[in-house]
């Protein structure tokens, strides 16, 4: 006599019938996350949280800033994806299931966006942008300043993002270096890491960009005594995380001059609060977190890959090491 369980029973149904994902991104647009899914899988379901129908069925959630607790809704959950390339959102809600594989977004569309935005930075500050615009509103034409500041640029950070930032970077002829956790060897790009490693690190460059994830060790690394290290006249370029910067810092360096311009695209509270100081500043960049911005029709087919793995048994795509945090 066969006896099947009904949760067995429900489990194998819903491996073939009832399968859906749910985004939870409440602080985020997601309709072309919807358009884009119904394109791509118009034969499965995509719930937005916290309109969910049918939550048993849900086996991926998609999440950006999810509240707190929120994945406990779903028992038959097997994936969490970050819907882009930082995890720190996921990782810092301690009702996330243990037992489930977090993976996250490394996708071609995004590294080509993250190149672009900070190529301009970086040229903005090396072919003296700023000080064309303030001479523009003063109708000065200065020809006897030079006109290119030399750089070397220093990648805090580099993983998949910062080390095809960097190639690009050394394609047009501009000295970069990078630092990681762990010891990185590449044929064209210094690489440090360790305490000592970071000092030969800054030691060296005068623009600094940061593309490290949020985690424990990261969070306010961007203070005082990293920016006492650079000379004077340096560039910063954050597009990872606003915590990794302690903001009252950088002010510090910038009225002392260690610090020229900086070009900040991520904050510790987005959006940046009307009384922040940093809009007062002629010499801040701002841009409102889009440095690169997940392309659904890019990472719908790596999450949906990745939930086919999980049921197959395979090794995952860009799985995050959770003890690590990212
Ligand atoms: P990766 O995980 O591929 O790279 C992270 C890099 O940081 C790795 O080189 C890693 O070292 C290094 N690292 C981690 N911890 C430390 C540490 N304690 N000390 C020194 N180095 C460390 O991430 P991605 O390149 O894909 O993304 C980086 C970050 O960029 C994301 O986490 C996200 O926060 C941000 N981001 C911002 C966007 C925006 O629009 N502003 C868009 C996309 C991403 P190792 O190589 O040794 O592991
Ligand atoms: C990301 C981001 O992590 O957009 O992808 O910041």
């Amino acid at each position: 006599m066969y006896f099947i369980h009904k949760a067995s029973l429900y489990l194998l149904l819903s491996s073939f019938f009832f399968m859906s994902v749910v985004i939870i991104a409440p602080t985020r647009r997601t309709d072309h996350w919807k358009a884009s899914f119904e394109k791509l899988y118009p034969n499965e379901t995509l719930y937005t949280w916290p309109d969910v129908a049918d939550p048993e069925s849900v086996e991926c959630a998609l999440c950006w800033y999810h509240p707190e607790g929120s994945l406990l809704e779903f028992p038959n959950l097997k994936l969490v994806s970050s819907m882009g390339a930082g995890v720190d959102h996921l990782l810092k809600d301690p009702k996330l299931p243990a037992h489930l594989p977090v993976t996250r977004i490394v996708d071609e569309l995004l590294t080509q966006s993250m190149n672009t935005f900070v190529m301009a930075c970086l040229l903005h500050f090396h072919r003296r942008f700023f000080k064309y615009e303030r001479d523009k509103k003063a109708k000065i034409w200065d020809i006897d300043t030079i006109p290119e500041i030399p750089i070397k640029v220093g990648i805090l950070g580099i993983g998949a993002l910062g080390m095809a930032l960097a190639e690009k970077i050394k394609g047009i002829g501009i000295d970069v270096i990078g630092y990681s956790r762990n010891v990185k060897l590449h044929e064209q790009i210094p690489c440090y890491s360790g305490a000592e490693g970071l000092k030969q690190f800054l030691g060296q460059i005068n623009v600094l960009v940061c593309l490290l994830p949020l985690t424990r060790e990261t969070e306010g690394i961007i203070n005082r005594e990293m920016l006492m290290q650079l000379p004077e006249g340096s560039c910063l370029i954050n597009v990872a995380r606003g915590k990794h910067l302690v903001d009252d810092d950088l002010l510090w360096a910038m009225d002392n001059g260690r610090i020229a311009e900086a070009y900040l695209d991520v904050f510790h509270t987005e959006p940046l609060p009307k009384d922040h100081p940093f809009w007062e500043r002629e010499n801040v960049f701002i841009s409102p977190h889009m440095a690169s911005v997940t392309n659904p029709d890019a990472a719908l087919p790596q999450v949906m890959e990745n939930l086919h793995r999980i049921k197959n048994g395979l090794t995952l795509w860009h799985q995050v090491d959770v003890a690590a945090g990212y």
